[in-house]
């Protein structure tokens, strides 16, 4: 027992005894010296207070100084995020922080897009307010953002079909939307890829939705198990939520082809699936945003009704303004307009209302001619970064490993990504030896990558391949 606290003044003459504690819940005697002890007398302090009856007549109070989180387990640290607090604590002049999917310039440093500060220089020079927002967000952002992902003339736009929140980023939109099918299809469960971005099965475990995977990356061709995939999602009950990424899957790097996704609409329709597509690198994949919202746009046309959650964090660079969006395309306004309140429901417990500052950003930029057609610049600019690093990285391996392996998968996988393909402790030995912080499964950012620490680290990923089981 470390310390002791007496919460009376007249404690101070006590000289022995025995307290009584509560810990963990239970009461338990714990014997001391009363004189090791700390006499703090300040209420504040005192969290767990016993009267005992002392045998000499006099009553006394004590304090002692257990917590009541003593059944509170250390939490492991992040996969994704924890890596940069690992990256930080380093000092090794060579480190390379490949673990977060978060865009850098070429000298490595954070970017933050010209056409966010001249929408925020906007915003300042109009005054803008700093009211709450209603529930579903701000009105102009809500209208761009489903725009932006369905197309602008899309009839389901045109005919209110779209219940639209704005949500807390691409996390907050699914956490909501989980919320929603917790609620309304209890006993529906989400299909999963295999792998998958990390803090999926979070986000539905901690809405108690269950879910379960489909097979998606093949590591003997390093590509599409797109017949696993198939197979998968027809044996799943009818009506599971199938949980797809829009474009540049997360962690792989590998999407369907269009041929493909052709195919797994027609098998989700034909078992009465819903389709839930998290769209997070919209304009990222593939530099242009209409191309990388081809996928959700098919299902739209199809009569379907589906789930969409958006994020800006990379393609806008506002990864901490937390902003993105929960779309679900309904069959009629009707239905739209009750979702939508119930979504409304879920958020005002949870967090009341969004925030205001993304979501002008994102507005004023969709919003003005200009202002967008300078962001499909940078965008454009950005993701042809990451495709130039891509081929370097792949030529310097090509050109530096003499085992005669075939690194091509690399040119062939999408996004801010490449899945390597190393294992845990050979990802490991990227980090110990290497310094090159990345995540377990082989997953590298690309996005935190220079053209000139290419060489480097590919002198990493053979030395971790060929050497480390
Ligand atoms: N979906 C996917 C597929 C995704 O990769 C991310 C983020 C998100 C949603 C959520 O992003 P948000 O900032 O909440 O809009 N992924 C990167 C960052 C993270 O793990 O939070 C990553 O994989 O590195």
């Amino acid at each position: 027992m470390a310390s002791a606290m007496f919460s009376m003044a007249s404690a101070k003459s006590f000289t022995s005894s025995v307290a009584r504690a509560n810990y963990q819940g239970k009461l338990c005697s714990a014997n001391f010296d009363v004189s090791s002890i700390n006499h703090t007398f300040k209420k504040k302090n005192v969290n767990t207070l016993y009267r005992a009856q002392n045998s000499g007549g006099v009553t006394m109070t004590v304090a002692v100084n257990v917590s009541r989180f003593e059944g509170v387990t250390m939490a492991p640290p992040d996969p994704i995020l924890g890596v940069s607090e690992a990256f930080k604590a380093d000092t090794n002049s060579m480190k390379l922080n490949l673990g977060v999917g978060a865009y850098r310039t070429e000298e490595l440093q954070p970017y933050v897009l010209n056409v966010v500060k001249k929408a925020e220089n906007l915003m300042l020079e109009r005054g803008d307010n700093k009211e709450y927002l209603p529930i579903e967000g701000l009105a102009a952002f809500n209208r761009a953002t489903a725009e932006l992902l369905l197309g602008a003339d899309n009839p389901v736009i045109k005919q209110e079909r779209v219940a639209t929140v704005q949500g807390l980023s691409g996390t907050g939109s699914l956490r909501l939307a989980a919320a929603f099918i917790q609620r309304y299809f209890p006993d529906a469960k989400v299909l999963i890829s295999s792998p998958t971005w990390g803090n999926h099965k979070n986000i539905f475990n901690d809405a108690r939705v269950p879910w379960s995977e489909y097979r998606y990356y093949d590591p003997k061709t390093v590509g599409l198990d797109f017949d696993g995939m198939i197979s998968d999602i027809k044996a799943a009950p009818n009506g599971s939520f199938v949980l797809l990424h829009g474009c540049a899957h997360n962690p792989t790097g590998i999407d369907p082809t269009s041929e493909q996704w052709e195919i797994i609409a027609d098998v989700i329709q034909e078992k009465n699936h819903i389709p839930f597509f998290d769209v997070a690198y919209q304009g990222f994949a593939s530099g242009s945003l209409d191309e990388d919202a081809s996928s959700v746009r098919l299902f739209v046309s199809r009569g379907m009704e589906l789930f969409v959650a958006q994020s800006y964090s990379k393609n806008l660079g506002l990864y901490a303004e937390r902003i993105g969006a929960v779309n679900v395309i309904c069959s009629s306004s009707d239905a739209a307009a009750r979702v939508k309140s119930q979504l409304k429901r879920l958020a005002r417990p949870m967090y009341s209302n969004p925030p205001v500052h993304g979501a002008r950003i994102v507005a004023n930029v969709v919003g003005d001619p200009a202002l967008f057609s300078e962001w499909k610049s940078e965008m454009e600019f950005m993701a042809g970064r990451i495709k130039s690093v891509r081929k370097r990285l792949f030529e310097n391996l090509s050109q530096k490993d003499k085992s005669g392996k075939d690194w091509s998968f690399i040119l062939k996988q999408i996004g801010m990504f490449s899945f390597t393909g190393l294992n845990k402790a050979q990802s490991d030995n990227m980090t110990n030896k290497w310094h090159v912080y990345m995540t377990k499964d082989g997953r590298i950012s690309l996005a935190g990558l220079s053209l000139s620490k290419c060489e480097y680290l590919a002198d990493a990923i053979i030395d971790s391949y060929h050497n480390v089981n």
